[in-house]
């Protein structure tokens, strides 16, 4: 079956990385997913792909501690989202490789995750630049 996947979080936190991963790899060759830039600027135009999405992949860069609550206020915004309503999410706290970055509870905590109720949700720990997690992560939505 096709999904419809949106892949969304802040500028740098491996988006692209990621959707490189997921096409070299065997898990998904011919899905299309929208790699929505995370600059400020654009975030607003994020709701224009949000129609008939069956899933959103929201990428964490779990070394960015400054960001993570911008991360976390954009989450909540984009949740409240009529159309996103039936999507599933998926939360890739990436960057897991590297030393210091916060564990994938620290992450779940400071998203708020357990406040989530609308629609189900999980965390996953990948790291993009390794290419670990991702297949763990990629079959919660197939
Ligand atoms: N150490 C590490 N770096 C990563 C990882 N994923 C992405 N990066 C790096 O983070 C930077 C931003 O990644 P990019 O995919 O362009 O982020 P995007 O803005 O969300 O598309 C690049 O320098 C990537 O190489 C990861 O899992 N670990
Ligand atoms: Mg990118």
């Amino acid at each position: 079956m096709e999904r419809r996947i949106l892949i969304l979080g802040l500028d740098g936190a491996g988006k692209t990385t990621i959707l490189y991963r997921l096409q070299v790899g065997e898990v998904v060759t011919t899905i299309p997913i929208w790699d929505l830039g995370g600059q400020t600027s654009i975030r607003p135009y994020w709701r224009c792909y949000f129609s008939n999405t069956d899933a959103i992949i929201y990428v964490v860069d779990s070394m960015d501690r400054d960001r993570i609550g911008i991360s976390k206020s954009e989450l909540i915004a984009m949740l409240e989202e009529d159309e996103l309503k039936n999507a599933v999410l998926v939360i890739f706290a990436n960057k897991q490789d590297l030393d210091g970055a916060m564990s994938v509870t620290e992450v779940a905590n400071a998203l708020g995750l357990t406040e989530i109720k609308r629609h189900k949700h999980q965390i996953f720990k990948t790291s993009a630049l390794k290419g670990t997690g991702l297949d763990d992560a990629m079959k919660c939505i197939y």
